[in-house]
């Protein structure tokens, strides 16, 4: 069975942790500290250079990072992710829209602010306010697009909307208030509405 090398706690997995159980793949979930540094250790760094996770081991060996990528290799195939060229390519805006305008703000803010520890943060203090002025940005690009459709990618839920699911629905963890966010509220309802939705808490 795929190893799911992985943190409970860490948005990025539980994108993963949410499709894989939508789609009914069995996973193993092997996971990690958030605070201890142990994807930075030889062995982890052998699987994955980069000292992140999600890291998807697959049975003969290969390992697969970032989050979006693993998104898009267990969906293909399946009601996740349109086979229609122009759908598919809206999916990816939105997966590259998160990793480069949502993730490195709301989920960065939502470390510092919930989970670092609190001398570490003051050395960190002076980014909070652009990680708020950029997370908010994307929230606004966010409600601006649901305000028109239900869904951000080929007119139905999809990988799209779980890569974005994944920090926005616990983004009040790293100070940002989604009431002004009226349409993207409504769309978090939605995306929790879905069959075998299960919570970022949830182990399987
Ligand atoms: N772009 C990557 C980000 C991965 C990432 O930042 N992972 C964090 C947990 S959310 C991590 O492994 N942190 C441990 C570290 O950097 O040492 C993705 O989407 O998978």
């Amino acid at each position: 069975m795929p190893v799911l090398h992985q943190m409970q706690v860490s948005g990025n997995c539980y994108k993963v942790r949410l499709a894989a159980c939508q789609l009914g793949v069995k996973l193993t979930l092997r996971d990690y500290g958030l605070l201890e540094g142990a994807t930075r250790q030889p062995d982890f760094l052998a699987k994955n250079p980069n000292g992140r996770v999600p890291l998807l081991e697959l049975d003969d060996g290969r390992t697969l990072a970032e989050s979006d990528a693993i998104l898009f290799y267990l969906s293909e195939g399946t009601r996740l992710l349109p086979d229609e060229r122009w759908q598919r390519a809206e999916v990816l805006q939105w997966m590259f829209f998160e990793q480069y305008s949502h993730e490195p703000y709301i989920a960065v803010a939502r470390f510092w602010l919930a989970f670092a520890p609190k001398q570490e943060l003051e050395k960190k203090r002076h980014l909070v306010p652009e990680w708020h002025s950029r997370g908010n940005a994307a929230l606004g690009v966010m409600q601006t697009h649901l305000s028109r459709h239900d869904w951000f990618a080929g007119g139905r839920y999809s990988i799209a909307d779980i890569a974005l699911y994944g920090y926005t629905h616990c983004a009040a963890d790293g100070g940002f208030d989604l009431g002004a966010y009226p349409a993207v509220d409504a769309w978090l309802r939605r995306v929790a509405g879905e069959p075998g939705h299960i919570p970022l808490e949830a182990t399987w």
